[in-house]
């Protein structure tokens, strides 16, 4: 296919800007997918994000357009906004030339508005700039035009406005398209370079593989060598996004498509690796940066002999995520499992979910937790990712946390109900100042582990939704750190363990306890529920008896059967105490990760 003739883009925004609705309207105005198929949100083809209305993998799809007699291949990307799932959006600027900037006539430019733009002019992206949402009738067009444009620093004639739900203005832009955003410039006849941009596992016929080709072409049949990891493959099925798999057969420079390779082995593919035609020489593509994982937490089957399931549905789950990382580790008492880390706290409850769901593991997971050094007395330095791993003080010259500057956009009205959250954490602030007169920006520097877990969602809900942050390590600083352990029925349940500053484990401590006592089913015996802060027991609870009706079949006053029953009772009921083990359900951990206040 001629270069000439196609167009690769993606949509950044914002969350919920309407990515994936503006999407909606181009497979529409283009004929994409049949009218009788179409529904909202069409490219977010995951169950899990229909059910949550968010975006987690970016969705290439090829359109056709047409120009009068000429005839366009277009290749949307659709992103997430999320900034959990922002490795996606990274990885997808590098299949493209043009990006289509969306903002929301209501909310106007947001942090995520902020850093996707930036990302894409370092990519040398060319922007549309598009107001979307000008149907709702607190839209404010003009005034977010003129931000826009003096963001961007492009005339305000530059920014097109769209309803991505009613499809006014959609025929416009996508008619700016051919003339603005420039076609591929690939080498048609040199050797086969493609890019990996993503991949996913195909369990009948292995990893597939999605590219952006750069240089010269490729067809069904032909032999492959992936050049950073050195395997080698079989084209055995080329085609393009529809956004399902349509095998064409080939492809050519410029085109965005999927190779089934024939490997088996998930671990030989990496996103970011260049793919080449056996025996031919040529240099790798830049690839990826590795993504710098933030939250850690720990995953262990409930069932210890699920172990190798885990291990092996991790590293085909990693295809299609590339920004988990894992490392095999052991705990006394959940056994063996990974650790994983992740680029924040939604990414982690959707990589648990998504496991259960497509691979049926149940698992234990610990709370999400960031990474400490400590420096002990005798000099050396450890790297701390698990509670367990936190050495007594007793050892310990100096504890150092990773802190992050954080900028919270939001408007003037909103801004003493953030300055009030932001004054519930450790953070220093550094800054406020007042943006294109209707923005107020509050610089900060905070400990990373003050606003992993919520703070974006409760930023949202004291700014009715229009406070938004973003954020980015600023280095270690020393911090007064201490383990906090929580004791069920006396017994030490690993997965609640949380390293914690210490002017504030006690605080934790007491509202665990009382979570766990909500969420805990209730059992035979009494089951006390303890917080220790390094063996001082700072918080208990229990957790009162199941009392089964034993005796609630004898009528009348036959009191010695009763007397028996009870007493049998009894005797179970000592003997579960002495056992003193409490099963612990995924829900009541589930709960736990959960602030909800
Ligand atoms: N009134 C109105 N609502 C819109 C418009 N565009 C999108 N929405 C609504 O905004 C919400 C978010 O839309 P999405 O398309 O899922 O947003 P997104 O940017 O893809 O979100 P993420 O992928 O999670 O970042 C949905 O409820 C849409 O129906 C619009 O032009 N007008
Ligand atoms: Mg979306």
């Amino acid at each position: 296919m001629d270069q000439k003739h196609i167009r690769n883009f993606l949509i950044i925004a914002h969350i919920d800007h309407g990515k994936s609705t503006l999407a909606d309207r181009l497979l529409e105005v283009t004929k994409t997918v049949e009218p009788r198929k179409m529904r909202e949100q069409f490219l977010d083809q995951m169950d899990l994000e229909r059910e949550r209305g968010i975006t987690i993998k970016m969705q290439p799809v090829r359109m056709k357009f047409f120009d009068g007699p000429k005839e366009y291949v277009m290749n949307l990307i659709d992103t997430p906004g999320h900034v959990d799932f922002g490795y996606e959006v990274s990885r997808s600027l590098a299949a493209v030339e043009g990006a289509i900037l969306l903002v929301d006539a209501t909310k106007g430019i947001q942090a995520q508005t902020v850093s996707n733009a930036e990302l894409a002019m370092l990519q040398g992206l060319h922007i549309i700039p598009v107001i979307n949402k000008i149907d709702l009738p607190q839209a404010r067009t003009e005034d977010i035009s003129n931000e826009l444009a003096a963001f961007l620093g492009v005339p305000r004639a530059f920014i097109a406005s769209v309803s991505a739900k009613t499809g006014e203005g959609v025929g416009q832009l996508l008619a700016r398209i051919p003339g603005e955003i420039p076609h591929p410039l690939g080498k048609e006849n040199a050797p086969l370079r493609a890019l990996i941009f993503d991949s996913r596992y195909d369990s009948y016929r292995g990893v597939v593989v999605y590219v952006r080709v750069i240089d010269g072409s490729i067809k069904k049949g032909e032999r492959l060598r992936f050049v950073a990891s050195g395997a080698h493959g079989d084209a055995l099925e080329i085609g393009v996004f529809h956004p399902e798999l349509v095998p064409t057969g080939s492809l050519g420079a410029g085109e965005i498509g999927y190779i089934v390779t024939g490997l088996k082995d998930p671990l030989l593919c990496r996103v970011g690796d260049t793919i080449t035609l056996s025996g031919g020489a040529v240099e790798a593509l830049p690839g990826y940066h590795e993504p710098q994982p933030v939250v850690f937490a720990s995953f262990f089957p409930q069932n210890a002999d699920d172990f190798p399931g885990l291990a092996d549905a991790l590293s085909k789950f990693k295809l299609n995520d590339a920004a988990l990382t894992f490392d095999v580790t052991n705990s006394d008492a959940l056994g063996r499992g990974f650790r994983c880390g992740f680029l924040g706290t939604l990414h982690m409850e959707i990589t648990l979910e998504r496991l259960r769901r497509e691979y049926g593991l149940a698992l234990v997971a610990t709370l999400p937790t960031v990474k400490v050094h400590a420096v002990l007395k005798n000099g050396k330095r450890i790297v701390v990712i698990t509670p367990k791993e936190l050495p007594g003080p007793e050892i310990v010259e100096a504890f150092y946390e990773p802190w992050a500057n954080i900028e919270i956009l939001s408007v003037p009205e909103d801004l003493p109900a953030v300055i009030r959250l932001v004054q519930e954490t450790r953070a220093q602030i550094d800054e406020i100042k007042t943006i294109a007169s209707t923005r107020v920006v509050l610089k900060a520097t905070v400990p990373l582990a003050d606003i992993i877990v919520d703070f974006a969602d409760r930023l949202k809900s004291v700014s009715r939704g229009y406070a938004s942050i973003t954020w980015e390590g600023a280095g270690e600083r020393p911090g007064d750190l201490v383990r906090l352990d929580l004791l069920v029925a006396g017994e030490e349940v690993e997965a609640f363990s949380r390293i914690l500053p210490r002017d504030r484990a006690e605080f934790e401590g007491r509202r665990m306890v009382e979570k766990l006592k909500e969420n805990l089913p209730r059992q035979l015996f009494a089951v006390p529920i303890q917080a220790a802060i390094g063996g001082r027991i700072v918080a208990r609870e229990t957790l009162s008896a199941l009392r089964k009706d034993v005796t609630g079949y004898l009528y009348g006053g036959d009191y010695t059967r009763k007397r028996k029953l009870l007493e049998k009772q009894k005797r179970g009921k000592k003997k579960l105490k002495a056992m003193g083990k409490v099963n612990i359900p995924q829900e009541t951990f589930l709960a736990l990760l959960k602030r909800g206040e």
